[in-house]
C-alpha cells in the first residue's frame, strides 16, 4: 500500500520531528495535532530522495540569508512546477515560506527561459542559444543591487532540471553565495524502460505490481503517475516506455492509445516523453493482415496509419522500442527480411513526426557456439544501413546483464549507426530486491571502459554520448526497478540505482562516489559518519555480489528461469543449451571457464586492438574477466601466486565477508536514522548474508566435485551439504 504523498508540495512530514524548529505560537494546537499525526506516519521510503528535511542551523540561516523569494516571468506548466518545488523544498529546509514575487526583489531565485524579457534583461539569451535544449545555468548574480540566483535554460524543462539541481546543491551543502554552473546532458534521451505487462505483472520486477493501472485508465489517474514523473524529472530522466519489450500487441489498440495518452498528459509538464514497446506482428494480431512482412505495402500502410493515430492523441510521442526475432518475439526475419528492413520501415512511419525507433540488439539463436558473439555478428554487417532516426539499443555486456561482463564489443564497432546503452536497474541477476547492490560502480566501470576504436580514450561513454555525435541521436536506457511498493523499489537502497541512472544519464562523468554521496545525504542523513560508512558499503557492494555469486569472470550460474540463487549444476532436459549454466562455466576435471580466445570461439577478436591481444592471453587478461575469456586448469597460477581453485574459494569468501561486515556497519547506524527504514534494511541484510553463504557453498562445493582439491584450510568451511542445495527449487514466477 502506498501512503506517501510525494507530488503535493506542502509541509514534509519530518519537518515537525526536529526539536530545534520553532513553530509559530498561533499554530500551536494545529501543530500539536500535526505532530501527533506525523509521528504516527511511518518513514516508509515513499518520499525517495525528495524529502526536504530541515537543514542544520548554519545552512538554514545561510539559505534564508541568500534567498527569500522566487520570480518567474513564464507561466508554462513546467515553470509552475519548478516554482512549487522550490517553495516546497524551501519550506522544508527552513520552516519559512518562500515568497512568490511579481517584480524582481532582493534575495530572489529567478527562473529564466530563452527568449523572455528576463533573459534579455540578464543578458543571458546568447549563452542560452548555444546550449542543449535541456541544459541549464545556475548563477548567483548581483543586478541593480539585488542579490539573485538565476536558473536559466533554453526550455521550460531545463529550468525545472535546474531547479531540482539547485535544491540538490542546497541539500548536499554545495550551494554558496558565489555559485556558478552551466550543465548540459550527456545524452538527449535519458530513459526508463519498464518491463510491465498489461495485466499488471512486471517481468523481472521485484517491487510489487505495475504502477500503471491500465484497467482504470484513462478515467482514473493514480496520484503516483505524477509522483513518478516528478522523481524522474528531479534526476533528469526525460523519456519512458511503460510496457514490456515482450510486447502485447494490444498496446497499439485504439483503447490503449487513449490510456497511454492520459499518462503522456500527466508526464508532459515534467518533461517526460512516452515511447511504446511494440510487437512486430501487431498488424496481423490487431487487424488480421496476412503477414507483418516489412516490405508488404499493406503492412507499411498499416504502420503509417497507426502512427498517425498515435500522434493525433500524443503529439510529442517519442517512438517505438522493438525487440524483434529474439527469445521468440516476432520480427522481420520471420519473412526472410532483415533488422534493417524492419527498423527502417518503422522509422519511415514515425519520421514525419520526429519520432525515433529504438531497435534492440539483444539477439541470439539457440545452440550457437558462443552466445556472447551473436549481437555483433548479426548487427555489424548492417552498420550504416539504418535510417537516421534509428538507434540500436545494446545491453552493457555481450550476454545478458550478468553481475559482471566486459562491455559489449558493439560499442567499439558500430560507427555509422548510433548505439545506446541499456543497463538493467531491476536486479534480475543481482538478488532481486533482497540484496543491497549499488549499481553506480557498474555503470562507471562500463562508461570508463576503453573501446580503442578511435585510439586510446574512446571510452564507452564517449562512443555513446554527444562527444562524437554532437548533432546525432544519443540515448541511454535503464530497465526500471520500480513497482507499486510503497518504497517504489522494494529495497530502500535500490532507490539509489534509480537515482544514479538518472544522474549518470545526465552526466556520465559523475562518479559512483558522487552519486552515492548525494543520494545518501538526500535520502537518509548528512551525518558525517553515516555518510562515510554507508558510502563505503555502497561502493563495495557491486564487487561483493560479483564475488559471492560469480567471481573471476564466471557468468550465468543462476537457477533456472527465475534467476534467484545458484544452480551451476542445472540441467533441464530439452532446454536451450545457452540457457544452462554448464554452457558458460564448462567445469570439468580439466578446469573451468569459457574459451573465447583465438584457440576457442575467437570472441576476443570482436574487440579492437590492443584489447583483443590483451584479452587473448590469460597472463594479460584482467583477472576480473579471466574465466569469461579463458578455460583454465584448476592449478593455473594467478598474479598473486595462488592457483585458480584457491583464488576462486578466496573470492567467494571475500564476498561473504563483505556482506557480513555490512551487517555490522548498518547496525552501527541505528541511532542516526528512523526505525522503520533501519529495520527494513537490517532484515534485508540478513537475507543477503544467508544468500551469499548459499551461493558460496553451492558454487564451491559443486566446482570441488571437479577440481577435487581442498578448500584452503584457512577459509571458513561450508555449512550446507551439496545434495541438499541441489534440491532447492524455488517456486518463483518467471518467463523462461
Ligand atoms: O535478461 C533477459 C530476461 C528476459 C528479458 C530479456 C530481454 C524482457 O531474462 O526476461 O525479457 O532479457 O532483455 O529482452
Amino acid at each position: 500500500m502506498h501512503s506517501g504523498d510525494l507530488s503535493a508540495p506542502g509541509l514534509p512530514a519530518r519537518w515537525f520531528k526536529r526539536e530545534n524548529i520553532i513553530l509559530p505560537a498561533r499554530c500551536g494546537l494545529l501543530a500539536i495535532i500535526l505532530i501527533l499525526v506525523f509521528r504516527l506516519s511511518a518513514e516508509d521510503g515513499s518520499r525517495l530522495w525528495l524529502r526536504y528535511e530541515p537543514l542544520p542551523l548554519p545552512q538554514r540561516l545561510q539559505l534564508i540569508e541568500a534567498v527569500t523569494s522566487v520570480f518567474a516571468e513564464d507561466s508554462h506548466q513546467s515553470i509552475r512546477l519548478a516554482v512549487n518545488e522550490l517553495a516546497c523544498a524551501y519550506n522544508g529546509f527552513t520552516g519559512q515560506t518562500l515568497q512568490i514575487d511579481k517584480v524582481i526583489k532582493n534575495k530572489v531565485v529567478i527562473l529564466v527561459t530563452a527568449g523572455s524579457k528576463t533573459a534579455r534583461r540578464f543578458n543571458i539569451d546568447k549563452e542560452l542559444l548555444t546550449m542543449h535544449r535541456d541544459g541549464f545555468i545556475i548563477r548567483t548574480m548581483n543586478v541593480f543591487n539585488r542579490q539573485c540566483v538565476v536558473i536559466a535554460s533554453p526550455t521550460q524543462q531545463g529550468v525545472l532540471y535546474g531547479t531540482f539541481h539547485l535544491i540538490r546543491l542546497i541539500q548536499t551543502g554545495k550551494f554558496s553565495a558565489t555559485y556558478a554552473e552551466q550543465s548540459q546532458p550527456s545524452y538527449d534521451l535519458r530513459m526508463l524502460n519498464h518491463w510491465d505487462n498489461l495485466d499488471g505483472t512486471i517481468e523481472r520486477g521485484y517491487a510489487g505490481y505495475s504502477l500503471w493501472k491500465w484497467n482504470d485508465l484513462p478515467g482514473v489517474i493514480s496520484p503516483r503517475y505524477a509522483e513518478y514523473a516528478r522523481a524522474n524529472a528531479s534526476v533528469g530522466i526525460n523519456a519512458m516506455v511503460p510496457n514490456n519489450v515482450n510486447a502485447n500487441p494490444q498496446i497499439l489498440s485504439t483503447g490503449y492509445i487513449q490510456k497511454v495518452r492520459t499518462l503522456a498528459d500527466v508526464f508532459r509538464p515534467y518533461g517526460i516523453r512516452i515511447f511504446l514497446s511494440i510487437n512486430f506482428a501487431s498488424p496481423v494480431v490487431l487487424s488480421n493482415l496476412q503477414n507483418a512482412d516489412p516490405l508488404n505495402p499493406d503492412v507499411r500502410k498499416w504502420w503509417t496509419a497507426k502512427v498517425a493515430e498515435i500522434y493525433k492523441a500524443i503529439p510529442d510521442f517519442g517512438g517505438f522500442l522493438v525487440k524483434a526475432n529474439s527469445e521468440g518475439q516476432p520480427g522481420p526475419m520471420d519473412y526472410g527480411r532483415t533488422h534493417v528492413d524492419g527498423a527502417n520501415m518503422l522509422a519511415e512511419a514515425v519520421k514525419p513526426y520526429g519520432g525515433i525507433i529504438i531497435w534492440r540488439a539483444f539477439v541470439y539463436k539457440p545452440a550457437s557456439s558462443d552466445r556472447a558473439m551473436q549481437a555483433y555478428n548479426e548487427f555489424m554487417p548492417y552498420d550504416g544501413h539504418f535510417a537516421e532516426n534509428v538507434i540500436i539499443q545494446v545491453k552493457n555486456g555481450p550476454v545478458d546483464f550478468q553481475p559482471r561482463e566486459p562491455f559489449s564489443p558493439l560499442f567499439g564497432s558500430l560507427i555509422k549507426t548510433p548505439a545506446m546503452i541499456e543497463f538493467q536497474i531491476t536486479q534480475e541477476y543481482l538478488g532481486f530486491s533482497n540484496h543491497l547492490v549499488f549499481l553506480g560502480s557498474l555503470f562507471q566501470e562500463t562508461f570508463n571502459s576503453d573501446t580503442f576504436v578511435r585510439g586510446p580514450g574512446s571510452t564507452v561513454a564517449k562512443m555513446t554520448d554527444r562527444t562524437h555525435r554532437p548533432n546525432g541521436l544519443t540515448a541511454i536506457a535503464g530497465v526500471s526497478n520500480i513497482g507499486e511498493d510503497t518504497n517504489w523499489c522494494g529495497h530502500h537502497f535500490a532507490q539509489a540505482n534509480w537515482y544514479t541512472i538518472g544522474r549518470m544519464a545526465w552526466n556520465n562523468a559523475i562518479t559512483a562516489d558522487q552519486a552515492a554521496d548525494e543520494w545518501i545525504r538526500m535520502t537518509f542523513s548528512d551525518n558525517t559518519q553515516f555518510v562515510a560508512d554507508v558510502k563505503t558499503m555502497m561502493l563495495q557492494s557491486h564487487e561483493a555480489v560479483v564475488n559471492y555469486m560469480m567471481p573471476l569472470g564466471l557468468h550465468h550460474l543462476f537457477a533456472w528461469g527465475h534467476h534467484y540463487g545458484p544452480e551451476p549444476w542445472c540441467d533441464v532436459p530439452g532446454a536451450r543449451i545457452d540457457w544452462l549454466p554448464r554452457y558458460y562455466h564448462n567445469a570439468s576435471e580439466n578446469g573451468i571457464g569459457f574459451n573465447r580466445s583465438r584457440n576457442g570461439s575467437g570472441g576476443v577478436d570482436q574487440y579492437n586492438p590492443p584489447l583483443n591481444d590483451i584479452y587473448d592471453s590469460p597472463s594479460s587478461c584482467p583477472e576480473k574477466y579471466l574465466l569469461w575469456f579463458h578455460f583454465l586448469p584448476w592449478t593455473h597460477r594467478l598474479a598473486n601466486g595462488r592457483m585458480l581453485w584457491d583464488e576462486l574459494c578466496y573470492k567467494y569468501q571475500e564476498g561473504v565477508d563483505a556482506v557480513r561486515n555490512y551487517q555490522k556497519v548498518w547496525d552501527r547506524q541505528e541511532a542516526i536514522i528512523d526505525k522503520e527504514r533501519f529495520a527494513h534494511v537490517q532484515s534485508r541484510l540478513k537475507i543477503q548474508t544467508k544468500d551469499a553463504i548459499w551461493w558460496r557453498d553451492a558454487c564451491v562445493l559443486y566446482f570441488q566435485t571437479y577440481s577435487r582439491l581442498p578448500i584452503p584450510y584457512e577459509l571458513e568451511r561450508p555449512i550446507h551439504e551439496l545434495d541438499s542445495l541441489k534440491k532447492i527449487k524455488l517456486d518463483l514466477k518467471h518467463h523462461n
